[in-house]
């Protein structure tokens, strides 16, 4: 039978309407009379699906039929952001879809207003995850992101009385019209249990009897190409209790532990653990690992033919690891080759070393992942004697190489003794992977010398930095229409794949009416935000004021506390009548942040933020000079307004801490200009820029290490410090909890007295270099110049660059077009 091959609606404004009314009736069973917004959001968003629908199909059979090596990048968090704009802008379709709806009588900005981003990652991590599929679908990159559906992605935060209360994110509450669920290709994933050797044969083999399963069902999404019709998928797994798992103990006849048990196993892919460092070793964050990365693994090797040979593996497909959350898809394809496969070992071992590459996110100690071989060995066995054998087989290696020098063994060994014997995920990965790569050239480094330095001369060339990028399509060309059409007027719309084009600006940047429309755009920008603040928070932005925004997870390494030191100093200086209002340049400084909610001192930090905020908005003697905006719930939506609108961007973690950033990225290209340290990828922005468009400050990694080496004693700068020494008896005093000093008094003696990020050491640097931003920032036309420079000069950090240095140094798996 010839069917008749997919095609979409017609590409017409008649078209769009006539595909919607049909959704809106057939799959919704509404008429347009009587549908409410989130009906019509729901056929809209349909109605663009349907225009992807056939590139989507075609792109499927063709990389099934194309046998080309293509990525299975595997992610436990995919920050993906609302998906409506990215797809109408993939297609071309904004403007048919927007006069469509103009004919139907629908504002095309309340549908937008009613998508729910999917909120399905912390941060930075998770948000590059989403930028480089993104990437790879616009480069023809054959790609299949592995994931997990939580039911519950990040928290909603809210604030009550200034301290932050974590609300349920039920994205999926009314639905979602991007997901394609597929029940009927679930895979059974198995846990716990025992290990058996037996007669295979002659041959004496391991298996695995596990005690109980779980399905795990795909989801997949449509990841488009910009323009290019390509469309990828993200197949994210969600857990389903198995009929037998129910059957059994329903069999027995008690229903409510039937029910019980279901729970349990649908338990799996629940929430998202908002923990994005120190990790607490909690079992079910080990069963959500192990559930999508098994699911994934094994989802690859059934798309593959039946008489395909394992061992031409690595032709097929690089699995990258998005650090260490799945690192247990090593043993786990082992386990497949070997136990299921019978392949020997050695072959086996030969290929899973060929088959995955590992991204490292940290340099955190406390980050880095570790698995108490307890919990492991109860929950996967046969995964823990894999990890022995290659642990015991990598240690003979390394005895060859170095001698019985048993302090460096213990130092490599996969399986730290102390304090519990435990499996290092980091070492599990370097010794697999083909490849390690650091997120920017400084962390690359520090990952090196620092962290791994045995790894790096054990294993010479495995090491390698991939600075990391941001996709333009999102945070430029949507999020920044005025300064999109303003660049493209001048360019043309290449820039929008080839990011490095920007460059062309540079010329413009000497133009003074070019400046003019710049400077329009962004005060534009600001008032766009002001109208999102408004509607959202209830909150005005002021005329004139600079935009200085810190924006990311609310950790002591990324000193928030840094910035509260500013202002705290600039509202002190003003109130105690030393500084004049008017000397001061008129600041609106805004944070976005959400805390772990067990991560007692960040909680605190939000509060004093707030509350600090509370008394500068209060104070008429700081009116129309200092304001303090905290908007709740930080999220990909807000980012996108507010990022565009920003003048300044605040990097100003403690140097060696910061392993790359992002938002970082993202302000310089919509032309804010960074104060920062020389930290993660501020230094390669630092160094495209020119040190006259960027604010340095603070001590770099050798300085930081050097003072540690002397001994580093905080009061000892708060003593010789007028500015800080006041700033920090004002927040002492109560000044900011109504006359209670023991509110904050935990911050400020962890500060006086501990200060692991020192804070205190670089308050004087950042304090004088945010003298300098306000020198800049008085010479408008001086400001833009630099802001119009930091756009030109920083094309090198688009996600597409990111994705063709894994192409040629890692994955070596070109376009299929
Ligand atoms: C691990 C185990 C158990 C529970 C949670 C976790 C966990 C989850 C998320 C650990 C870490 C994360 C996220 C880390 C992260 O976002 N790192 C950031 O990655 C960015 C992209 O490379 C960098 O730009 C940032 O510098 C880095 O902090």
């Amino acid at each position: 039978l010839a069917l008749a091959p997919v095609t979409g609606p017609a590409s017409s404004v008649d078209g769009f309407v006539r595909q919607f009314l049909r959704n809106l009736n057939y799959e919704r069973g509404v008429p347009l009379s009587a549908s409410t917004p989130n009906d019509r959001y729901m056929a809209f968003a349909m109605t663009v699906r349907d225009y992807l629908m056939a590139r989507w199909l075609e792109d499927q059979k063709r990389q099934r039929e194309a046998q080309a090596k293509g990525v299975a990048y595997l992610s436990a968090e995919y920050l993906l952001g609302r998906q409506l704009d990215n797809n109408l802008l993939a297609t071309g379709l904004s403007e048919i879809a927007t006069a469509a709806m103009e004919t139907c009588g629908i504002d095309i900005d309340d549908l937008r207003a009613q998508e729910v981003e999917p909120g399905l990652g912390n941060g930075g991590l998770g948000r590059l995850a989403a930028c480089f599929i993104d990437s790879l679908a616009t480069l023809g990159v054959p790609n299949t992101g592995y994931g997990i559906r939580y039911e519950y992605g990040i928290f909603r935060q809210t604030f009550e009385d200034g301290q932050q209360v974590e609300q349920p994110d039920s994205w999926l509450r009314l639905g979602s019209p991007w997901e394609f669920p597929h029940p009927e290709a679930a895979r059974t994933i198995s846990f716990g249990g025992h290990t058996e050797t037996y007669d295979d044969e002659g041959t004496e083999r391991s298996r695995w009897v596990p005690a109980w399963n779980v399905l795990a069902v795909p989801y997949n999404y449509m990841v488009p190409g910009y323009l290019n019709g390509r469309v990828n998928t993200l197949r994210l797994w969600s857990a389903k209790a198995t009929n037998s798992f129910d059957l059994r103990v329903f069999n027995s006849g008690d229903y409510e532990e039937a029910v019980r048990s279901q729970t349990f196993a649908e338990n799996i892919s629940k929430v998202l653990y908002p923990e994005d460092s120190t990790p607490q070793g909690k079992e079910l964050r080990l069963q959500q690992q192990y559930f999508f990365v098994a699911a994934s693994i094994g989802d690859f090797l059934a798309s593959l033919p039946a008489d395909f040979d394992p061992a031409n593996l690595p032709d097929r497909i690089i699995f990258q690891l998005n650090d260490t959350h799945p690192v247990i898809g090593v043993p786990e394809l082992m386990r497949v080759l070997v136990d299921e496969k019978k392949m020997a070992w050695e072959d086996a071992w030969g290929i899973t070393q060929k088959c995955f590459a590992y991204t490292c996110h940290t340099l955190l100690p406390e980050a880095l992942e570790v698995w108490s071989v307890d919990l492991l060995g109860r929950l996967l066995p046969r995964h823990l004697e894999i990890i022995y054998r290659i642990n015991d087989e990598f240690l003979v290696e390394v005895r060859e190489r170095f001698g019985d020098d048993e302090m460096r063994i213990r130092n490599m060994s996969i399986i730290s003794e102390f304090p519990d014997r435990s499996v290092r995920m980091a070492f599990l990965a370097t010794v697999a992977g083909a490849k390690v790569n650091g997120v920017a050239e400084l962390h690359s480094q520090l990952l090196r010398e620092k962290v791994l330095p045995d790894f790096n001369e054990f294993y010479p060339g495995k090491f390698t930095n991939v600075t990391n990028g941001v996709t333009p399509r999102r945070f430029v060309r949507l999020s920044n229409p005025g300064l999109s059409t303003l660049i493209t007027e001048a360019i043309g719309p290449g820039w929008v794949t080839d990011l490095e084009r920007l460059r062309e600006l540079e010329t413009y940047a000497e133009d003074t009416q070019f400046r003019d429309a710049f400077a329009q755009v962004k005060a534009a920008n600001k008032r766009r935000l002001g109208d999102v603040l408004r509607a959202r928070d209830g909150v005005e932005i002021s005329d004139g004021h600079m935009l200085d925004v810190m924006v990311k997870r609310l950790h002591e390494y990324k000193r928030q506390m840094l910035k509260l030191l500013h202002i705290v100093t600039e509202y002190e200086g003003i109130v105690s009548g030393r500084v004049a209002a008017s000397d001061v340049q008129p600041r609106t400084f805004v944070f976005g942040a959400k805390a772990a909610p067990g991560y007692v001192m960040a909680k605190r930090i939000i509060h004093l933020i707030n509350a600090v905020g509370s008394v500068v908005n209060d104070d008429p003697r700081v009116e129309g000079r200092l304001k303090v905006l905290f908007p709740p719930n930080y999220n990909v939506t807000l980012a996108e307004r507010l990022i565009p609108a920003a003048d300044l961007s605040e990097q100003i973690s403690l140097a060696g801490k910061e392993a790359s950033g992002t938002g970082n990225m993202k302000f310089a290209l919509n032309g804010a200009l960074t104060i920062g340290t020389d930290d993660g990828a501020n230094v390669e922005i630092r160094e495209l820029v020119g040190d006259d468009n960027f604010f340095l400050f603070g001590m770099s990694e050798p300085e930081v290490e050097a003072l540690w080496a002397r001994g580093y004693k905080p009061a000892e700068f708060y003593q010789a410090d007028d500015g800080l020494r006041r700033a920090m008896d004002l927040i002492a005093s109560g000044a900011f909890s109504g006359g209670d000093k023991t509110v904050f008094e935990p911050i400020v003696s962890n500060l006086l007295y501990d200060d692991r990020f020192m804070v205190l050491a670089d308050y004087s640097s950042y304090i004088a270099e945010q003298a300098k931003v306000d020198a800049a920032y008085a010479d408008q036309d001086a400001w833009t110049r630099s802001a119009i420079l930091n756009v030109a000069r920083c094309g090198f950090f688009s996600s597409d660059r990111s994705m063709r240095d894994y192409i040629e140094r890692i994955w070596h798996t070109p376009p299929v077009i």
